[in-house]
Order: structure tokens, then C-alpha cells, then sequence
């Protein structure tokens, strides 16, 4: 009988409990100490030892023969080689393209979560190695948040520190009465934050303020993005109408008297102008609560209503990160603060504003007490970069210009371009353009754990080890607790750890000792505790070595700031604290952005209705998709998990569709069906539910892109939003991804519908 053992894991989702046997993770269960473990964890046995794992180096057929044209990337076979030949092919390609180019040729902006663990960071990993051989091209921000990476610091402030310090729970348990939630909280959502979370506590904490009496609204086109215990008023409105909602409760707000100007005029500048735009005197058009229904749907009553109670009490407004990933997603943040400054109670507990409540499962419930301890990435000699979600607009046009934070700059010529740990095929905005651009670069290098469409579109795939397979430590961006990661299991066929590769590469590169300083992965993993021990001893925390903590169990530490209120210090003594804008207060009107001049973002937040609909395309493709994350996966990863693949309807991802849409189109329950637009088309499975809004089709992120090449549009059979999503950005403020607002149709699959490929493996080939 082979022997069974128990060993700790961190993922992304939380702290895991593995059982293996025989050499192979058999399940994952979460820790006993987890209050809410997520089941995502089911899906690691299946996926780890899954049919789509890269098991040999393997170099795309039509490259290798030296005429990469001959068959686009994404549709050619490979041939596996060897490890030394793939490093020798790397080797020989980064030394041309660094002669010929110069390093502004490689772009390894490497966007994505890749997995769990402080060492074998796959983008830390990457970007390290390749500032030894004298940098790459970047990207700038993300798709989670990037719109408020790039307009907070105009208005309020750097984003990322707010988050941290948001208000906590306990502290909106006992003082709120209402939380205003524009586009819900979702508890699927809560199951992660980055780098790891030891206890999901969000659920305890809602149903706290729950029994504390306070009232939630749920603004969402979802009745589930609020959680069933919270009993909240569900409150749907047209999606990516929010800035006109925010505007309508403002105009009641300030025709009933039920604003506050002493702190408008204390701790903000720029009310004046709003508040012409609010009353038409600047446009001629009163953003009262009718003009706000003909833009939301949602019935003016109900929006004077709401305003009226927002001013009756401790009112917290809270803007879900997917509110701007939408068109013009700055505007909806920006009048929420303006909202809430009119309320008068930021800075005070459970009053106020927050933008991320629910994109994480730590905002407003926990923070790591001090920095971990992590590798350093060197530094990158080449200071270009693209915003994140320019990838297909860089591949595209390269030398082209773009407006950015009020710059007009110019896109580099990427000639290599290296992905380590994401998944640009399932996370970029319209696949079958990002396909295309794909075609452009001389060279794709993409390292995987799995078969993903992005490993397909490479010339070059490395095999590498899951964090399953590694030794190696977790403890979350966000969270208080440091998890052992013993290693459970032997990489996979011939994949191996990334830190390796690279060293080997740095071999030929002639700077082994510049990457390596001498060490294996097993010293950096002791020099990077030691570092997190000092750190953690400079503020009274008393870690063991690395050996005791490796063979121990979670090691909690205390929430540095259990009782914190968003922004008191600054209402407090706004001299002593003032704001980092430029005025040092909350800017309402921002004479920074004005002065860009842009169309697409003024001086103040104001409306602009959706870009498809803005376009007349609201007829021909009359349903608004929406496309958030998925409860069963963490985006693309583990799809092909037992978790993720329950949940598919006729093999396909779930698309929920109300009775009445469906009906409409004579679709039932469990059909397979066509969604459709302009720019592409999937298959998916029918969830017929009135949990959605009338109007809106929701379908999850990250069903593996499966492109059927001989069909219309290249039609996925599988059921990947961003086929559908258009690639244009929020604005040209902070070029952010806008995947929220799409329009599309959807009819029922006659025929046959094509099996699902997208979890086997590419077709393998003999060498040329
Ligand atoms: N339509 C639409 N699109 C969206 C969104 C949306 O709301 N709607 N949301 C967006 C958001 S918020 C995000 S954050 C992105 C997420 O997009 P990504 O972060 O790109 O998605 P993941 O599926 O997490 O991709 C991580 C990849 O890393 C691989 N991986 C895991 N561990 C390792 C490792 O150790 N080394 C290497 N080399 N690889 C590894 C996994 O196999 C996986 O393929 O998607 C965005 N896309
Ligand atoms: N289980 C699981 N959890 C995750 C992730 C995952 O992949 N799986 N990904 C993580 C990541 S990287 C991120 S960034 C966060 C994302 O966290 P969020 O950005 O908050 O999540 P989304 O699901 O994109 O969007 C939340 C909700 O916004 C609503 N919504 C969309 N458009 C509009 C609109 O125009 N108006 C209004 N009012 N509502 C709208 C949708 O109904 C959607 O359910 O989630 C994290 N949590
Ligand atoms: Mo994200």
C-alpha cells in the first residue's frame, strides 16, 4: 500500500490540506481553522495531474522550420525538444533580438496572477532574469483596479494604500445604518486575495452588520453579487449607468437642502462646478432623478427615495472594482466620492466611501502588520512601458502614438515577447483581434503549467513546476498570516522550477553569478525568510527559523489596524494631514485632468452613456453582457479542476439568462446556445435564472478560449467572454480594460454542437 501523507498549501483561495498518495495530490480539503474555505481548492487534483499539462519543452512547428508564417500562431502543431535545445534556441534568440533591437525589443510585461508563494513568483522570477541581460518593456497597472490606479492620485490619493486603508467591518457593523453597494459584493469574489488568505472572514463580518441593523442596497444587475444574508434591496440599473444614478441621488441631494457645504467647502474643492453641471446651468440638461431614470431605468421615486435615506443616517457607498471595468469606469468612482463628500461623513466610521469592498477577501477585514520578505527584481535599464491593456494596440501599432495620464507617448516595436504566469487568452479584451496581434512579434515565449490558448499562440513553450511542486512560502499581499509550502509532489513529466531555468539560461548568457549570487532556490528561500523574520521582529513578532516554520502549521499575526476609519486623520486635522493632490484636499474638480484637455474624461466626474449603445448598436444586439469571476476557478486557472468543470452547462461554460430573454428566443434550460456580436461569437449553456436583471446576460470569466478555425468568427465552443468584449479602453486618462460593457445577442445552437478541445492538448509533430 503506498504511504499517505498530509501536508499544508497556499493558493490564492486560502490555505489548503493535501492528501497525497502514490505521488499524487489526491484532494485538497481547507485548513480546520478557515471559517469559510473555498471549494476551489477541489479543483487542484484534476488540474495538477490534468491532460493539459506541458510536459516537455515544446517549440512551434512552422519556427522551428524557419518559416513562422507558414501557419499562424494559435492553430500550428508543436514538437517537443529538449531542454537543451529549447535554452539553446532562447539563448540564441535573445541574443539577436537584444543585437538588432536593443532590449526595447522584448516585451515581458507578463501580466497575471501566475500562483501562490513569495519566492517562485513567475513575473518576479522573469523580470529578474531579464534585468541581468540589460531589461524589457513593462506594462503599467492591471485589470482589476486600473482606473482607480489612475485617477485616484488626481482626486483623493494613491488607490493601493486606501485599500489597505479602507474602514473595517466591525467598524460598519456598529456604526452604519446603510451600505449602498454599486455593483454588489459578491462573495464569490471574497474567496480570493492575492498571494493568499489563511481565514475568509467576510461572511462572518457581513452577517455581523446584518445583526447590528444595518441595510444594504444592492445596485447590481445581480441579485447574487449581494450575499443572501445580507437581505438587501436589490436595485437593478442599466449597466454602465451608474454615473447617471450617482447624479440623479447628488441633484436630490442638493435640491433638498440634504448636502452638507461646510465640508464641501472645508475638505474639497471644486463643488461649484458639479454643482452647475448637477442643476443644467452649465449644460442646460438638470441631472435630476427623472433625467437619471431615462439613463438607468431605474424609476426616479426610488432614486429620490434612496437619496433621502442616504441622508438620514451613517451611510457607507461602496463602488465594486467592476463598476470600473466598464466605459468611461473613472466617472462612476469619482461621483461616488463626490457623493460621499456631499454626505459630509468621509472620515467618519461607517460613513464615507470605498472603492474594492468585495474585490478582495481582505479589504476592510484584515492587513499584513509589516512587508514580507521577497526576491529583488533588479533593476530594468529600460524605463518604456505600455498601460496594461494595450497589448493588441502595441502588437498592432508599433511606433504608433496614444494619450496616457495627459502624455501623448509612442508604442514600442516588440520583437520577442516573453509571458510568465498569466493567461493573456482568457484575460484580454477581444480575443480575435488579440490573436492577430499575436502573429506580429518574431518571437513568443510562454512558460506554463498548462496548455492554455496562450501557450498556444507560442513559438516557444516552457514546461515549468505548479506550486504544488515547489517548496516555497505564502503569505498574502493583504493578509496577517505566513503559510508553510512544503512541496507535495514532483513537477510533472520534465517541467521544472522556474528560478532553475533561468539560471540556466543565465549560463549562457554569461551572468549566472548576477542572477544566481550564488545560491539555489533553497538559499533565497532562507535568505527571504530571514529577511521577513527581521522585519517581523522589528515589530515585536518572533518567528522560528525556516526549518521549524516548514514543518509547522499557519502562523497568524495580529491585524496592525483593527479599528481604522478610511480617512479619519485627514478629517481629523486636514493641515496636519493633508490629501497628496494637488490642492491637498478631495478634488471634485481636478484642474490636472481639465488641462489634459481629453474627450473621454473632464475636469469633474460627468456622464457618459455606454460606447455600443453611444453607437446605435443597442438593436442589433440588444442584451448588455457581463462578464465578472467566476465562483468555481480563479479566472483561467483550474478550469479543467473537478470544481470548475461541475459547474459547466452541456460541457460549456454557464451563461444566465433571464426567463423572459430566454423565452423570447425559445431557449430552455440547460440548451446549448450562441452568443454573438461584431466582433465574435461562443457557445455556452443556458442557466435560465431571474437572478439576473431582465436586459443583461452574464457569462464567467475564464472557460479556456477554444476557437473553432473553420467556423464563422472563429467561433468558441466553449464559452470565453472576451470574444465578445470590445478592446477599446475606459478613457484616455488611464487606458484601462473596460470588459464590463458589451453588447451582444444570443440564439439557440441548432445541430450538433462541436466538442469542447480547450482542456487536451495541442496536436504534437515530428520534428520538421
Ligand atoms: N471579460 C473580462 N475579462 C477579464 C475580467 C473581467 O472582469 N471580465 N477580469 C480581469 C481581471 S480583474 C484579471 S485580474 C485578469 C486575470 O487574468 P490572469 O491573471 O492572466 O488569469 P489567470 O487565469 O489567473 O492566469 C494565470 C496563468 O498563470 C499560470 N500559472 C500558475 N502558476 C504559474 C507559475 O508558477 N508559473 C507560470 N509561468 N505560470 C503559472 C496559470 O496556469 C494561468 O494560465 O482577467 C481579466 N479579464
Ligand atoms: N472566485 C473568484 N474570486 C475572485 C476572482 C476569481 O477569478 N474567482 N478574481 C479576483 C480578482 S483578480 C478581482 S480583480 C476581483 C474582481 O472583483 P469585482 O471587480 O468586484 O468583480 P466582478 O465580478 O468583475 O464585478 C462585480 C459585479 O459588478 C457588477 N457589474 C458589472 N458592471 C456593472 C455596472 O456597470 N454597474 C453595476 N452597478 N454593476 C456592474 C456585475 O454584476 C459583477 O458581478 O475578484 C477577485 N475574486
Ligand atoms: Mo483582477
Amino acid at each position: 500500500m503506498s504511504e499517505r501523507q498530509t501536508k499544508l498549501t497556499a493558493s490564492h483561495w486560502g490555505v489548503g490540506l493535501a492528501t497525497i498518495e502514490g505521488g499524487r495530490v489526491v484532494s485538497v480539503a481547507g485548513h480546520p481553522a478557515d471559517p469559510a474555505a473555498s471549494e476551489i481548492n477541489a479543483n487542484i487534483p484534476g488540474s495538477l495531474h490534468g491532460r493539459a499539462r506541458v510536459r516537455r519543452p515544446a517549440v512551434r512547428k512552422s519556427w522551428l522550420a524557419g518559416r513562422p508564417g507558414a501557419v499562424p500562431r494559435g492553430q500550428d502543431s508543436f514538437v517537443e525538444v529538449s531542454w537543451e535545445r529549447a535554452l539553446d534556441l532562447i539563448a540564441a534568440e535573445l541574443t539577436r533580438v537584444r543585437a538588432a533591437h536593443g532590449n526595447r525589443g522584448i516585451f515581458a510585461g507578463s501580466y497575471g496572477w501566475s500562483s501562490a508563494g513569495r519566492f517562485h513568483h513567475a513575473q518576479s522570477q522573469l523580470k529578474r532574469f531579464l534585468n541581468t541581460i540589460g531589461g524589457f518593456v513593462r506594462s503599467e497597472g492591471n485589470y482589476s483596479y486600473n482606473a482607480a490606479l489612475g485617477l485616484m492620485p488626481h482626486i483623493v490619493g494613491p488607490y493601493r494604500s486606501h485599500v489597505a486603508q479602507a474602514t473595517r467591518w466591525p467598524v460598519i457593523a456598529k456604526h452604519a445604518d446603510l451600505v449602498v453597494m454599486f455593483g454588489g459584493m459578491a462573495l464569490r469574489n471574497t474567496q480570493v486575495s492575492d498571494g493568499g488568505v489563511s481565514r475568509h472572514r467576510m461572511a462572518g463580518n457581513l452577517a455581523a452588520c446584518v445583526e447590528n441593523g444595518v441595510s444594504f442596497v444592492n445596485i447590481s444587475p445581480l441579485r447574487s453579487d449581494a450575499a443572501e444574508v445580507l437581505r438587501a434591496e436589490w436595485m437593478p440599473a442599466r449597466p454602465g449607468s451608474d454615473t447617471a444614478l450617482m447624479l440623479g441621488l447628488a441633484h436630490t441631494l442638493l435640491r433638498e437642502g440634504l448636502h452638507d457645504p461646510a465640508f464641501l467647502a472645508r475638505y474639497t474643492v471644486g463643488f461649484d462646478r458639479i454643482e452647475a453641471y448637477l442643476t443644467g446651468a452649465a449644460d442646460g440638461v438638470a441631472k435630476d432623478a427623472d433625467w437619471a431614470e431615462a439613463q438607468t431605468g431605474v424609476a426616479a421615486e426610488r432614486i429620490r427615495a434612496l437619496a433621502r435615506r442616504m441622508a438620514a443616517g451613517r451611510t457607507m457607498i461602496s463602488v465594486a472594482a467592476g463598476v470600473q471595468r466598464t466605459d468611461y469606469g473613472e466617472q462612476p468612482m469619482w461621483m461616488a466620492v463626490t457623493l460621499a463628500a456631499m454626505l459630509g461623513q468621509i472620515g467618519l466610521p461607517g460613513g464615507g466611501y470605498t472603492v474594492g469592498y468585495g474585490v478582495n477577501a481582505n479589504i476592510g477585514n484584515i492587513e499584513r502588520p509589516f512587508r514580507w520578505g521577497t526576491i529583488s527584481q533588479g533593476v530594468n535599464p529600460v524605463t518604456d512601458f505600455i498601460p496594461v491593456a494595450m497589448i493588441s494596440e502595441m502588437l498592432l501599432n508599433p511606433g504608433g502614438s496614444y494619450r496616457y495620464q495627459g502624455e501623448t507617448r509612442t508604442f514600442p516595436e516588440a520583437r520577442l515577447v516573453w509571458w510568465a504566469g498569466g493567461n493573456p487568452f482568457h484575460h484580454h479584451q477581444d480575443l480575435n483581434r488579440l490573436h492577430r496581434a499575436f502573429q506580429t512579434p518574431d518571437t513568443v515565449i510562454v512558460n506554463e503549467v498548462n496548455w492554455t490558448a496562450t501557450a498556444r499562440h507560442a513559438d516557444i513553450v516552457l514546461p515549468v513546476a505548479a506550486a504544488q511542486e515547489r517548496t516555497d512560502f505564502g503569505a498574502g499581499k493583504s493578509d496577517n498570516a505566513l503559510v508553510p509550502m512544503p512541496r507535495l509532489v514532483a513537477p510533472v513529466g520534465e517541467a521544472r522550477v522556474e528560478y532553475d531555468i533561468y539560471a540556466d539560461l543565465a549560463a549562457r548568457l554569461g551572468v549566472a553569478e548576477d542572477f544566481t549570487e550564488g545560491k539555489t532556490a533553497d538559499g533565497w528561500l532562507h535568505e527571504i525568510w530571514e529577511l521577513t523574520r527581521s522585519r517581523g521582529r522589528e515589530k515585536g513578532f518572533d518567528l522560528p527559523d525556516w526549518e521549524s516554520f516548514l514543518a509547522g502549521d499557519v502562523i497568524a499575526l495580529d491585524d496592525p489596524s483593527p479599528d481604522q476609519v478610511f480617512l479619519a486623520g485627514y478629517r481629523a486635522d486636514l493641515e496636519a494631514h493633508p490629501l497628496p493632490t494637488p490642492s491637498g484636499r478631495i478634488e471634485i474638480f481636478s484642474e490636472t485632468i481639465a488641462g489634459f484637455d481629453l474627450p473621454d474624461c473632464k475636469g469633474h466626474p460627468a456622464w457618459f452613456p455606454p460606447r455600443d449603445l453611444a453607437a446605435g448598436q443597442g438593436a442589433a444586439y440588444p442584451l448588455a453582457l457581463l462578464s465578472g469571476q467566476p465562483k468555481t476557478r480563479l479566472h483561467s486557472q483550474l478550469d479543467n479542476g473537478a470544481y470548475s468543470l461541475s459547474h459547466k452547462v452541456a460541457g460549456r461554460e454557464p451563461v444566465l439568462i433571464h426567463p423572459e430573454d430566454a423565452q423570447a428566443r425559445g431557449i430552455a434550460e440547460g440548451a446549448v446556445v450562441e452568443l454573438y456580436n461584431a466582433r465574435g461569437r461562443c457557445l455556452a449553456g443556458a442557466r435560465v435564472t431571474d437572478e439576473v436583471h431582465p436586459g443583461c446576460v452574464f457569462l464567467w470569466t475564464g472557460a479556456w478560449w477554444d476557437p473553432d478555425f473553420a467556423a464563422p468568427q472563429a467561433r468558441d465552443r466553449h464559452g470565453n467572454p472576451n470574444v465578445l468584449t470590445h478592446d477599446l479602453r475606459t478613457s484616455s486618462l488611464t487606458q484601462s480594460p473596460a470588459a464590463h460593457s458589451a453588447r451582444v445577442e444570443v440564439r439557440r445552437f441548432e445541430g450538433t454542437p462541436p466538442p469542447v478541445e480547450a482542456h487536451d492538448p495541442p496536436a504534437f509533430d515530428a520534428a520538421p
